[in-house]
């Protein structure tokens, strides 16, 4: 199975790409994650992007906050899919690394998720790889599955309370 390379601009990115990692072990999914940044260790993101596919990985996932180029960076040095992080923090709480990382110029593209969408960068992740992998292919679904049944178990839950300030 393809596995997922995890990508953040800092160790300041960790507790938000976290519950990314969570996620995809919980989908039986094999990863890495490495810090390195498009500015301050440009050699190793380089070094990272382009050793990609070599090492078995599938997706990239990219994070990072500020200036936020390192998604961008990442998907000029491999034909993976890059999927990018925007991290808030700082005076633009993350405003500032949505911008730059969603309006990438025609030609080299990152599907850019939510600012600190870890969560959906990870199940993105695994949807992509789902296309070749019919297993994970079902992991997903049963995933989504359970999804659904928690959400109507808050609406049960919701009715009752409802019904409760009618008696
Ligand atoms: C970005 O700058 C990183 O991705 C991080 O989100 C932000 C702050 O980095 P640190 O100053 O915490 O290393 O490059």
């Amino acid at each position: 199975m393809l596995k997922v390379g995890l990508i953040m601009g800092s160790d300041s990115d960790w507790p938000v790409m976290e519950p990314a990692w969570d996620q995809l072990r919980e989908l039986g999914l094999e990863a890495e994650a490495i810090v390195a940044s498009a500015h301050r260790t440009p050699g190793a993101v380089r070094e990272f992007a382009e050793g990609a596919q070599g090492r078995g990985l599938g997706v990239i996932i990219a994070a990072a906050g500020a200036a936020a180029h390192l998604a961008g960076v990442v998907a000029s040095f491999t034909a993976l899919p890059v999927i990018g992080v925007p991290i808030s923090g700082g005076p633009f709480k993350g405003a500032d690394a949505l911008l730059s990382m969603v309006q990438m110029p025609p030609g080299v593209p990152v599907a850019t998720m939510a600012v600190d969408g870890a969560k959906n960068a990870a199940l993105f992740a695994a949807a992509i790889l789902a296309l070749g992998d019919k297993t994970l292919a079902g992991r997903l679904a049963a995933f989504r599955q359970r999804q659904a049944e928690g959400v109507a178990r808050k609406n049960a839950k919701l009715q009752e309370k409802i019904k409760a300030r009618e008696i």
